[in-house]
């Protein structure tokens, strides 16, 4: 069976303990391969090769640095049909999706910081009269770590690859052990680039043993993490007595805001997107609709109607909209936050059942599910499900549209529909959320800040925010006659 091995200082090898785990495919529930279950060892192996590296990567000019990384960004579009399968039967999501989105994206990410890179930028400040000159240098940090989550694998791991290493950092990474193949891929890849060895260093394993020991370790600065809030408390309470640079993208329950004035079938058409998108696996999912009264029953009928036609199926299948979810315990975790709802008086207006799939009877299939509450601080509200699973709820005015809206621990994104500019303004103003989008979901621009407010993170990633993060800025002082 196929070893998911490190690839370490632009080698292949097993971990040193000789240990593996399972690797699921999550369409039929059988086990394809075997994961390196690392170690600390491992882990310092990693930062070994990544310290050895990075003296000369850091000094490597920019311009060199910016060729290597697009030619992996093209390689990665060259090899889109072979990632984007093995995307697809690692974690359960439609193949079209991987093809249409996570592969595309992760050539995006090399592509655009290998861009940015050559026009990032720091200040100078002329202290008039006193007779000196600052400016800033903007230094790597040194040897970094990114640890990445299963919903977008690819997408999130190079999403921050890309800037550690574009800014002149080594890396230590690691992805999800839910979902380590396309980033076992990038390992050859990444040679075939002619990406000197040590700069990337990936490390598969889980999070209590080789994600512990990036957290711990003394020399790797700074730690740029996606994925799951309570990880995120542990990973800052770690890090913060050793001062490490922390940036951290957390869970969400986004709200999705529909006005009576909005473009109806734009709004109907996105929701079911926002709704379902990767079976709901994505932090910025509207998981939770608040539609304006007057709005309210058409919109029920009508999006109940809709989401009753969407099809559950098997990953390749090009008609599907759902595929599988990720895995045997993250299905059984959704399917029990829809028995809560109902043990909480919720009514599940449709969904709520497990879904077998012809000849792929073992596969993590779930019905999408909209659920009516009628109170929004319920359980179901207030924590993130991360299924394909939406509550709707009517409100009264803005005012009460914003209160419930606001009305969570989370603050990721928001979406508004409304054709008012003024209500826009003002609600996006009011709207406690990083990322708020206005008669759209999800159409990301990587000049622009990312991240969330609340327990939903701290950091911003994106643009020269990735950048600036993953340097450290020096002033300089120099005195004249
Ligand atoms: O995430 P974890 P899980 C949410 C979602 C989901 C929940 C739990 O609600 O149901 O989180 O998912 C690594 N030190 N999101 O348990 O554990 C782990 O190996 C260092 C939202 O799968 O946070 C993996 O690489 N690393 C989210 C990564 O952290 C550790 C996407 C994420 O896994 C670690 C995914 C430790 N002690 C889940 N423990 C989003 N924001 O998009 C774990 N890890």
């Amino acid at each position: 069976m196929l070893q998911i091995t490190n690839y370490i200082n632009g080698i292949f090898e097993a971990p040193v303990n000789d240990q593996w785990l399972d690797n699921y495919d999550p369409s039929n529930g059988n086990v394809y391969s075997h994961i390196s279950n690392s170690d600390a060892k491992d882990i310092e192996n990693a930062y070994n090769a990544a310290k050895a590296a990075y003296p000369s990567w850091s000094q490597t000019t920019l311009d060199e640095r910016s060729k290597i990384m697009l030619r992996i960004a093209t390689l990665i579009e060259e090899n889109l049909d072979m990632l984007a399968e093995a995307e697809s039967k690692d974690n359960g999501k439609p193949l079209w999706l991987a093809k249409a989105v996570d592969i595309p994206r992760a050539s995006s990410n090399f592509r655009f910081f290998a861009n940015a890179i050559t026009q990032f930028a720091s200040e100078a400040h002329e202290s008039v009269g006193m007779g000196a000159m600052n400016f800033t240098l903007r230094q790597p940090i040194g040897v970094v770590g990114c640890i990445s989550p299963w919903n977008l694998p690819l997408y999130l791991f190079t999403w921050k690859i890309a800037p550690a290493i574009a800014a002149g950092n080594t890396v230590v990474a690691k992805p999800s052990e839910v979902t380590p193949m396309t980033a076992f891929l990038l390992g050859n890849i990444c040679t075939e680039a002619g990406l000197p060895k040590g700069v990337l260093n990936i490390v598969h394993g889980t999070g209590p043993s080789a994600g512990q020991a990036i957290i711990e370790h003394p020399d790797i600065k700074a730690i740029s993490f996606t994925g799951g809030t309570a990880t995120g408390a542990h990973i800052a309470r770690t890090a913060a007595p050793m001062f490490k640079k922390l940036s951290l993208e957390l869970g969400g329950k986004n709200p999705n805001l529909i006005f009576a004035d909005c473009d109806y079938e734009n709004m109907m058409t996105t929701t079911l997107r926002s709704s379902f998108a990767n079976q709901g696996q994505i932090c910025l999912c509207g998981s939770r609709i608040f539609v304006e009264r007057s709005l309210y029953d058409k919109f029920k009928e009508d999006f109940v109607a809709r989401v009753k036609k969407l099809v559950v199926g098997h990953p390749s299948d090009n008609n599907v909209n759902l595929g599988a979810l990720v895995s045997k315990p993250h299905l059984e975790k959704v399917v029990s936050y829809i028995e809560m709802a109902q043990e909480e008086g919720a009514t599940v207006l449709t969904g709520g059942n497990q879904v077998t799939v012809g000849g792929y009877e073992g596969g993590y299939y779930l019905e999408p599910t909209v659920i009516e509450v009628t109170d929004d601080k319920c359980r179901i509200n207030q924590e993130e499900v991360f299924g394909p699973v939406v509550t709707i709820m009517p409100f009264d005015d803005e005012v009460d549209a914003l209160a419930k809206a606001n009305g969570v621990r989370y603050g990721l994104s928001a979406t508004l529909w409304t054709s008012d500019l003024n209500r826009t303004m003002r609600v996006s103003k009011a709207l406690e959320a990083g990322i708020v989008w206005v008669n759209t979901w999800l159409m990301r621009d990587l000049r622009t800040p990312f991240g969330g407010v609340k327990n939903s993170g701290v950091g911003r990633e994106g643009g020269f925010e990735a950048l600036r993060f993953f340097t450290e800025p020096k002033n300089v002082c120099i005195k004249y006659e």
